[in-house]
């Protein structure tokens, strides 16, 4: 059984991944105004991915027959980017924040000797790693550009989800 502290977390990550969901959709929307479809769609494929990850682990408390998941209200983030590396800088930090907080989750359900869980959570530690390299790169390029002041528009089609 998944302990009371342990759902909590689960939940917690859980909203959180649906929280990244709608931070990326709102990201998509931001490029497809000003015409960047290749992030745009990166973005929105993105958002659809954070979406299955907050179900994965929804089925994984079910699995458990543990009671008590909530989906939580999603607050409005502040959105206020001015340029593609505004976007990625922000998508790396909040990547990376994900990452800290599955790994807590990794260690309490060790400290808890839930290798279920453990084991379940592995999956996400790869999939971060993949995630951070991903927008590494992307950001890298998107401040280059801007930096050279070069043209973004046709880096933009170079931006394609690539699925791992
Ligand atoms: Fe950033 O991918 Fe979910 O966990």
């Amino acid at each position: 059984r998944l302990s009371e502290r342990m759902l909590k977390g689960l939940v917690t990550q859980a909203n959180r991944e649906f929280a990244n969901s709608n931070l990326y959709l709102s990201m998509s929307l931001w490029f497809q105004d000003r015409e960047f479809p290749g992030s745009a769609q990166w973005c929105r494929t993105h958002s659809e991915e954070e979406r299955r990850h907050g179900l994965m682990i929804f089925d994984h408390i079910v699995k458990r027959r543990a009671k008590g998941a909530l989906v939580q209200a999603i607050p409005t983030q502040p959105f206020n980017f001015h340029a593609p590396s505004d976007i990625w800088k922000s998508a790396l930090e909040e990547e990376q924040k994900n990452s800290i907080a599955i790994l807590d989750l990794v260690a309490q359900a060790r400290e808890e000797n839930d290798f279920t869980t453990d084991n379940f959570l592995q999956w996400f530690v790869k999939e971060q790693l993949e995630e951070e390299s991903a927008v590494d790169d992307i950001l890298t390029n998107a401040k280059e550009i801007e930096k050279t002041k070069g043209l973004y528009r046709e880096y933009d089609s170079k931006v394609v989800y690539k699925e791992h």
